[in-house]
């Protein structure tokens, strides 16, 4: 069997190891441009718009991250090709540690505790209640199930919106265009974990933001493409939202001139609230060639219709 590998990372050799130890007998060889080297699989990452061409017995491709819309974006799968994107692999725990993280961050005011220590200002907040904190996530897919339930078990109302309706043990669930001012109206933390699509693109606006209640926060650990930027910096600027949490952006890494970067109300992380585990990932990669060669069927084959 032969697995073509294209991980244009730092740690590029851990990954070749990792392969290596999980499928032994399989042969491994990094992709380089020049003549096409027929491969059963492929795995990759910030693919090169080449990389499957000329392809012409591959079974599967992996993307090697749980968002393939930079993967759509750069190339085309072979048609019959299934592209099959990770699923959790080791992310999900440190997405419930992230959102849960500014969730508390929040609600405990730690942000205007910050301020006020940058001032030498001695003041104390009321406390809130919880039943008042409604935690709302957009995307109730494999990690967001996770993280609202995580919310959940903080003792938070969660809220959940989805393309369908899913059903999330604890979590009032919202689906569709129509459902979503309504779960909007209702929340007073959004949190984003949608894939970036042509549906989703710029989703998070004037219009829908500006539809939270005011002093809302927001949290985006999915894409910067969801986010219209100078209508959330508006929307900060003029009070209506108290707070923003952004790990990802439009523009990676953030250009230095960014308004985000100084903005008071505004913390930010450079894309790192759910990193790739690399063991964990390729265990689950190599598990699902295993499957395919049994002729078993596997899961987070991505709808390309959908985008996701
Ligand atoms: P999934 O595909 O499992 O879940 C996607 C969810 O979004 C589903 O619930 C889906 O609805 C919903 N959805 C998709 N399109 C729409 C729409 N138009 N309207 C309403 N709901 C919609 O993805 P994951 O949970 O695995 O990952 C989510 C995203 O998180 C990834 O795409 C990636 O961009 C981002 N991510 C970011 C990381 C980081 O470090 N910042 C790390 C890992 C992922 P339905 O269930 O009905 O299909
Ligand atoms: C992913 C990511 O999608 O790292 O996996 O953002």
């Amino acid at each position: 069997m032969k697995v073509l590998l294209y991980i244009p990372s730092k740690n590029a050799d851990e990954w070749h190891a990792a392969f290596a130890r999980a499928l032994p007998k399989a042969e491994l060889r990094a992709w380089a441009p020049g003549p096409v080297w027929q491969a059963d699989y492929a795995a990759f990452w910030y693919p090169p718009r080449e990389l499957l061409d000329g392809q012409t017995r591959l079974k599967a491709a992996f993307n090697l991250g749980a968002g393939v819309d930079g993967t759509l974006k750069a190339l085309t799968v072979p048609p019959g090709v299934p592209l099959v994107r990770l699923e959790d692999a080791g992310m999900g725990p440190q997405m419930e540690e992230y959102v849960g993280w500014a969730v508390l961050r929040y609600f405990r005011r730690f942000d205007d505790y910050a301020g006020q220590q940058a001032r030498a200002e001695w003041k104390v907040h009321r406390p809130r209640r919880h039943e008042s904190f409604t935690v709302g996530v957009m995307g109730l897919g494999v990690l967001g199930a996770r993280v609202a339930r995580a919310v959940r078990a903080l003792g938070f109302p969660v809220w959940g919106w989805s393309a369908s309706a899913k059903s999330v043990e604890g979590v009032r669930p919202f689906a569709g265009a129509t459902e979503l001012p309504a779960f909007l109206a209702g929340i007073q933390v959004l949190v984003c974990l949608l894939p970036l699509t042509p549906d989703t693109a710029g989703l998070l606006n004037r219009t829908t933001l500006g539809k939270l209640p005011r002093g809302a926060y927001v949290v985006n650990v999915a894409r910067g493409g969801l986010v219209v930027d100078e209508d959330l910096l508006a929307l900060l600027d003029d009070g209506h939202l108290a707070g923003a949490t952004l790990d990802v952006f439009r523009e990676e890494p953030l250009p230095a001139s960014h308004r985000f970067w100084s903005h008071p109300r505004v913390f930010l992380t450079p894309h790192c609230s759910a990193l790739t585990m690399v063991e964990d990932s390729v265990a689950q990669v190599a598990g699902k060639i295993e499957r395919l060669e049994r002729g078993q069927p596997v899961t987070g084959i991505v709808d390309l219709e959908r985008g996701y």
